[in-house]
């Protein structure tokens, strides 16, 4: 049988396209001297994408330039820039790769967690500013006697709240829907949360659905001895409302991986001593990278094989079912 065309139509992990080509013709146009005209030449044959999360949309107008399209597979957990409902009224399948990343995820949220409220960059600036022997670094705000409250509790939820076990501070979260597999206190909505929380995470899918889900009043519940930590996306918190709330001390700090316009970060928050700021490196260490590579591969090479899909998003579902029927 003929290869799959597929394409790869920015820049991703290498990884991804060298194992493709094991049983693929992969087409990369942004390669080329003329990426408009060899993404032209092609899209009429290209049968499957592999698509990064954060590296441009997958419209309803994108899906319409590739006729053959069976399935778009995207890096990343977060697939809210494919529009999968418009993919599925195509019969073209979506899938992510959920769960390989949980783990690291979660220990980079602790990580930043910790480093927002003892403040670890700025000591570490302090040291290397030659200022130790001026004087001791302030004394920082502390995790102890904090009750931390999580926005979603989805895998990434749960592994963060199970490393939060060990640091002996009461959990609760707030998602759309109680899990009663889980002991935690839940909360209906996101101000209740925030109003029993001194630390909020937020760690929900992007998307409209979340939009601003914390906004100026859930920062208020929060309070002036709140911090917040985003490792969720930058569309779930209102920026304009999280900066105003730290200019006016009406919250403590914030550990913010994830940003509205990124990679511009507003000024206001990198020239905040109380931010902590972080280049969306969730799960960016090399070997979670290359397992997230690996997963998009085998959600194209099972489809390829007939194979049942790995993981088909929520709007793939009935597709991914029909196609094993
Ligand atoms: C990556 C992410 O930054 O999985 C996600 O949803 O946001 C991150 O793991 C992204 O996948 C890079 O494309």
């Amino acid at each position: 049988m003929a290869k799959p065309d597929l394409l790869i139509p920015a820049p991703m992990h290498p990884r991804v396209a060298a194992a493709l080509a094991a049983f693929a013709t992969v087409h990369q146009p942004w390669q080329a001297d003329d990426p408009a005209a060899a993404l032209a030449a092609v899209a009429p044959r290209v049968r499957g994408l592999a698509v990064s999360t954060l590296a441009g949309t997958v419209d309803a107008a994108m899906l319409d330039r590739f006729p053959a399209l069976e399935i778009v597979a995207s890096f990343g957990v977060g697939y809210e820039r494919v529009d999968a409902a418009a993919a599925a009224a195509r019969d073209v399948i979506v899938t992510n790769t959920p769960g390989v990343l949980d783990e690291e995820v979660a220990d980079l949220t602790l990580g930043l967690l910790l480093a927002t409220l003892r403040q670890i960059p700025q000591a570490d600036h302090h040291v290397r500013a030659g200022r130790w022997p001026e004087g001791a670094f302030p004394l920082s705000p502390s995790l102890r006697g904090r009750r931390v409250g999580l926005i979603g509790m989805g895998g990434i939820g749960r592994a963060i709240a199970r490393r939060l076990e060990g640091f002996a501070v009461p959990i609760a979260y707030h998602s759309r829907h109680r899990r009663d597999d889980l002991a935690y206190a839940y909360h209906a909505s996101p101000i209740a949360l925030a109003e029993a929380s001194d630390v909020l995470i937020a760690i929900v899918p992007g998307g409209a659905a979340t939009r601003h889900l914390i906004d100026a009043s859930v920062l208020r519940a929060l309070g002036p001895a709140g911090v917040l930590i985003n490792v969720a996306r930058g569309s779930v918190v209102d920026e304009a409302a999280l900066i105003a709330a730290l200019e006016a001390g009406t919250l403590l700090a914030a550990g913010l991986d994830v940003f509205a316009d990124e990679p511009h970060v507003p000024a206001a928050l990198t020239a905040h001593p109380r931010c902590v700021l972080l280049p969306h490196i969730g799960s960016a260490s090399e070997v979670t990278r290359a397992a997230m590579a690996d997963r998009v591969v085998a959600n194209l090479e099972a489809w390829f094989t007939g194979a049942p899909v790995p993981d088909p998003v929520a709007e793939a579902a009935a597709l991914a079912r029909r196609a094993q029927a």
